[in-house]
Parts: C-alpha cells; structure tokens; sequence
C-alpha cells in the first residue's frame, strides 16, 4: 500500500555513480600532488576543496551527514552542508576526502578518497568520534558474530563457519594502544592478526573478499565517519557489519543529541549504518591493495577507481586517463 502524505523515498539514480567517480577521482589527484610531502593538513584541504567544488555540480539535493565534522569545526564539507546544483534527488551524502592523511603525507599504501551517496536519511548522521566495529565478508549466517561477544568467541565461530582451524583466520586491527588487550585476545584465540597503521575504510572492504585479501575479520575501534563509510561499501559489496558510537564524554554525547542520536548504547547493524539505495566510489591517492594510486605522466594523470551500488549489487573498476585537469589553470 502507498501511504499517501508521506513522500515516497527517491531511489539514487544510476547515473549518478559516473558523477561520483568524478567526484574521488578529483579529490585523489589534488592529494596526490602533496604525496610524500609531509604535510597532512595541506594535502587534506586540497582533497576538501577539490571534493566539495566537484559536488557544487552535481544534479543532487544533497545533505552532508558525514563530513569533515560540525560546522564549528569544519569551515566546509560540514555535516548539514547543503551541496549540489539544487536540481535532482534529496540524497545524503558521506565524505572522507582524503581517508588516510598520514598515508598520504608519508606516501605510504593505502591513502584514498571516498564518497557514498544514499536515499536521505539512510545514512547514520555520526559525529566525528570514535566506534567500535565489527565486520565480515558474504555469505555467513547472519548474526554469527558479535561486537558484543568476546575477540576468541567470534574467532571461534569464524573458525567453525569456515570449518578450518583458529589459526586460519586473520583479524584485520588498527594499530594503536587502545588494542593491545584485543590484539592479545585474538592471538590468543590462536588466530593471526595483521595490523594496519591507518584507512579502516579499505581495511573493512578487504572482509568481503577474503581469498583475495587474507582478511576474514575486522575488529576494532577506529573513527565514526569512517564506520559509516565503510558500511556503505560493504551493504553494496555483502557482508555483515555491527558498530557502537563511544560517546564517553559529556561533549562527546551532547554532539550526538545534536545529530538527532537518543540511544547512546546503541549497537548499529549494518542497515542502521547504511541503508537504502547506496552508491559508494573510492579513488586511489597512494598505491594500496584496494586502488592503484594516482599516476602523473608527462601528459596525462592516471587514476583508478571503485564504484559500488547496492541496488544492482554491481562493482566497477575504472581507469581514468585525465588529459586536461579540472580546477587547475
Ligand atoms: C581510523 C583509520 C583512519 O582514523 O578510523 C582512525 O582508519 C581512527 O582514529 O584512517 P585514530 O587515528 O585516533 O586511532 C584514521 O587514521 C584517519 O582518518
Ligand atoms: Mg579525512
Ligand atoms: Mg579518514
């Protein structure tokens, strides 16, 4: 039955992942011009600008509800931002233009820019704070692990749907102190751990095709804005994902409330995350093994890009040879 009063939700039209592509594809080369300089923040602000002049374009109405942060703290690509030509769908947008600056800055693998673009209001509208996260690739029962059973409980149940041994499955982690107890945990679970220095946006794709990664699981805490983005990718890709937003402060929980968050506790499945029509693309700013990284050559800038949509199930690769650059005279 049609409900009458209450507009209909517009599907994301396809034609719009060509436009998203464009959008990372433009981010990624101005970041890629700061490569291995050192320098974070600058590389950063290039991928923001070159980003939100692309979006400026697009046939959209579009929300941002993942951006560079409140509007108090981000001067643009703020969450609320109104962006887009003004003509065409109500769509929510998530952007991390450089997701990786350190990657980026060091030149080191793994450095990206990435978008999602969703019916409004599929997107969880997140602060910039910290989640826990959980997520594995397609084809499991659902359910079969849990960001609130222990590191050994979900190896083990890995271990048992894969029906191989503990010490066939890796956990993907983040690097950080915050992790020694999980890292020990899931060693001790007698499973391997690979951990990676920053780009839990990649590190979350590579779940959902382990044969090719050596990835079977992601466990963690890294950032909001990245959750949500990887979220996106993995509901286009088939996998199952949980998070929890870590709102431990006074602060931290009154910019939840602001974004319209009541449960503070609150365990997100993957539909909570993203849901919805979806459209996420990803362009490669250093080599990684998710994208090849941006080329220059004399007369030509090589990039290459990923493009999921969730409705058609449909994974693009596209190799972009730009012979003339936008936004540069
Ligand atoms: C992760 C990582 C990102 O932020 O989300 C991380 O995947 C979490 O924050 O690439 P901390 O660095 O404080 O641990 C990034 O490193 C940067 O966006
Ligand atoms: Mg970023
Ligand atoms: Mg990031």
């Amino acid at each position: 039955m049609i409900e009458t009063g209450t507009p209909q939700p517009q599907p994301v039209p396809r034609t719009l992942a060509l436009e998203l592509a464009r959008v990372t594809e433009r981010a990624a080369i101005a970041a890629a011009r700061l490569r291995g300089k050192g320098d974070e923040k600058a590389a950063d602000q290039a991928a923001v600008d070159a980003m939100r002049a692309e979006l400026g374009g697009l046939p959209i109405r579009g929300t941002v509800v993942i951006g560079e942060g409140e509007r108090d703290q981000a001067p643009m690509l703020f969450i609320g931002e109104r962006l887009g030509s003004g003509e065409g769908p109500e769509v929510d947008i998530a952007v991390d233009p450089l997701e990786g600056t350190t990657l980026c800055a060091k030149d080191m693998p793994g450095a990206i820019a990435v978008m999602a673009l969703a019916q409004r209001g599929a997107l969880l509208a997140a602060p910039d704070v910290y989640m826990q996260k959980i997520a594995i690739g397609p084809g499991y029962p659902a359910g079969l692990v849990d960001l609130d059973a222990s590191p050994a409980e979900n190896i083990r149940a890995l271990a048992r749907a894969r029906n191989c041994p503990p010490d066939q499955i890796t956990a993907l982690i983040l690097d950080r102190p915050r992790h020694a107890s999980l890292i020990a945990e899931v060693r001790e679970a007698g499973a391997s751990v690979r951990l990676i220095t920053d780009g839990d946006v990649a590190g979350i794709i590579f779940t959902a095709s382990p044969e090719e990664t050596g990835v079977d699981i992601y466990l963690g805490t890294g950032a909001a804005p990245e959750g949500v983005l990887a979220a996106a990718a993995l509901r286009c890709i088939g996998g199952q994902m949980q998070a929890r937003l870590v709102l431990d402060t006074p602060e931290r929980r009154r910019r939840a409330q602001d974004m319209g968050i009541r449960d503070f506790n609150r365990k997100y499945e993957l539909n909570d995350l993203a849901g919805g029509d979806v459209i996420v693309a990803a362009t490669g700013v250093t080599d990684g093994s998710l994208l090849r990284g941006v080329r220059f050559r004399q007369d030509r800038i090589q990039t290459e890009t990923v493009v999921y949509r969730s409705e058609a199930g449909t994974i693009r690769r596209i190799l972009g040879e730009h012979r003339r650059e936008v936004g540069r005279g």
